[in-house]
């Protein structure tokens, strides 16, 4: 998406990122010592990954009887994409796989986390499977098998059939029996060697940003009570798809499921009490009528019933659904997926309601201007995340964007995304040293790639990717990673001057705090 349309992503109570004033910022004293919570040993089977999606990096569009999906004629659309990039060749991972695999094992990964393009392996979307289609991700698995890394694959990563588009796609109730029907294929074929499934990937992204604000394929701005039947039948959707794998995996009792939320999180502005409930129950609030909030997402499919605030919010827009529904859509996971990017800063307001601390001028931010960088949310996600839902979690993303470039060394010196992860993953530590059960971490991403409405715009990758001539360029936050995985983590305890939540010299979670009083 456009920076002017990222700007409001995840930025879910609404505030702007307008100011404190510098003079009350600079009031706050900075403090030095060693990283606060800077590691402790991650648990011994902890699975350090990397991933990726199809349409980001696969390309070859039109290649080998793949049908089309709804991002192919969307990236068409005037406006669409940055700079009119498209996904056809993306970073030709289709052919490169093996080169990409290489890397991944020289890394030292230990799961890859990939997800199938549903036009490519059935290309109406239902029906007539391609059996070229098939034989890519056979011999991808065949590959990840050889290098001793396992899959985890994610069934839908948002490149949806475009013939089923033509169906009413997710307004149509059969889609959720589509993607069953898709699932089911997945699972005959490949759960000999995939143990571990992720349903969708972000449910708040391919419905909201993709039919509400019409900034993602396939486009569509709908109404309030066409976007919530979309997002009602997906979530339907992956409640069968859970029951398809949980049916037919060859290998049901080793095989784990679960589901992938962009995960909108908040995190106190202090660690006095009131804070952090504020904070917690802004993560769980569904205050308006956009996409960017977690229950709405979450609730059905955990607990088995949509949040009340937002049932409140959407009032005579809700839509007709079977009583039954909720019921399905209930089925018990293994595992809760979150991708962490960012989080807001929240305290008690003086109302006793949760209120967003703006940022100081020229807080660190990544490349895209949605992405604030707030080590903390990967302590307090996980956290509130199993205080609501009791489930194991997998940091199934949490990465940067930057603007990289090969140097004049022939290197790529990525410094921020260095320090961004290592600060990340200190939080990580800290929560699972806490006894949150985070069972995973997957950095996104292996390559830079389509980011989407950012085309390549962005680059998120420990990889650097020459779309010229498809050159691969490990960066230097490839080398560093590596080091964090062989030493399972040890290295992130090396002495630094901030605590990993300072985010810069003078100000803390707390001084924000501080300076919005009064
Ligand atoms: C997540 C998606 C990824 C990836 C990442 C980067 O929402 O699951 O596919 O794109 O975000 O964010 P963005 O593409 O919005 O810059």
């Amino acid at each position: 998406m456009t920076d002017a349309k990222n700007l409001s992503r995840r930025n879910f109570l609404g505030v702007s990122a307008a100011g404190v004033a510098m003079a009350s910022a600079a009031r706050a004293t900075a403090k030095t010592g060693t990283g606060k919570g800077g590691g402790g040993p991650f648990p011994k089977d902890f699975v350090w990954g990397v991933a990726t999606a199809s349409y980001q990096v696969e390309g070859a569009a039109t290649e080998d009887g793949k049908g089309p999906s709804v991002w192919d004629v969307f990236c068409k659309k005037k406006g669409a994409i940055f700079e009119r990039n498209t996904g056809e060749v993306a970073c030709d991972h289709y052919h490169r796989y093996k080169e990409d695999i290489a890397l991944m094992k020289s890394l030292g990964a230990k799961s890859y986390r990939f997800s199938v393009s549903w036009p490519r392996v059935l290309p109406g979307g239902i029906g007539a499977s391609n059996p070229k289609g098939l034989d890519f991700y056979s011999r991808v698995l065949d590959e990840l098998g050889k290098a001793g890394i396992e899959p985890m694959c994610t069934v839908f990563h948002w490149d949806y059939p475009q013939a089923l588009y033509k169906k009413g796609g997710w307004l149509n109730r059969d889609s959720a029996d589509w993607f069953a029907e898709y699932t089911s294929l997945l699972a005959d074929k490949f759960s000999d060697r995939i143990k571990v499934w992720a349903t969708m990937n972000e449910p708040q992204c391919f419905i909201g940003l993709g039919h509400l604000d019409g900034a993602h394929a396939p486009g569509d701005k709908l109404n309030a009570t066409g976007y919530l039947t979309a997002a009602h039948n997906a979530m339907r959707a992956h409640a069968k798809a859970v029951q398809v794998l949980r049916a037919r995996a060859k290998d049901a009792k080793g095989t784990k499921v679960g589901y992938v939320l962009a995960a909108q999180l908040a995190q106190p502005a202090s660690d006095k009490p009131e804070d952090v409930e504020a904070a917690r129950a802004a993560t769980f609030a569904v205050p308006n009528r956009s996409e960017w909030n977690n229950a709405w997402f979450s609730d059905p499919v955990l607990l088995g019933k949509y949040p009340e605030d937002g049932v409140a919010v959407f009032g005579k827009d809700m839509p007709k659904f079977k009583p039954t529904d909720l019921e399905e859509m209930k089925q018990p996971v293994d595992f809760l997926g979150l991708n962490i990017y960012k989080a807001d800063y929240v305290k008690r307001g003086a109302d006793g309601k949760p209120e967003q601390v703006p940022l100081p001028p020229g807080y660190p931010h990544a490349g895209s201007d949605w992405q604030s960088i707030t080590p903390g949310c990967m302590y307090w996600g996980p956290r509130y995340f199993y205080d609501r839902y009791k489930l194991p979690m997998s940091i199934t993303e949490n990465g940067l964007s930057t603007r990289d470039q090969v140097f004049l060394d022939g290197k790529v010196h990525d410094a921020q995304r260095i320090d961004f992860m290592h600060r990340y993953l200190a939080e990580l530590a800290r929560a699972v040293k806490d006894g949150i059960p985070v069972t995973g971490y997957y950095a996104w991403s292996l390559l830079d790639n389509f980011e989407w409405s950012d085309g390549y715009k962005q680059r998120f990758g420990l990889v650097y990717v020459d779309y010229d001539n498809q050159k691969r360029v490990p960066k230097d936050s490839f080398d560093w990673y590596k080091k964090v995985i062989a030493s399972n983590g040890r290295t992130l305890t090396e002495k630094s001057v901030l605590p990993a939540t300072q985010v810069t010299p003078s100000v803390t979670p707390a001084s924000l705090a501080d300076a919005t009083k009064g």
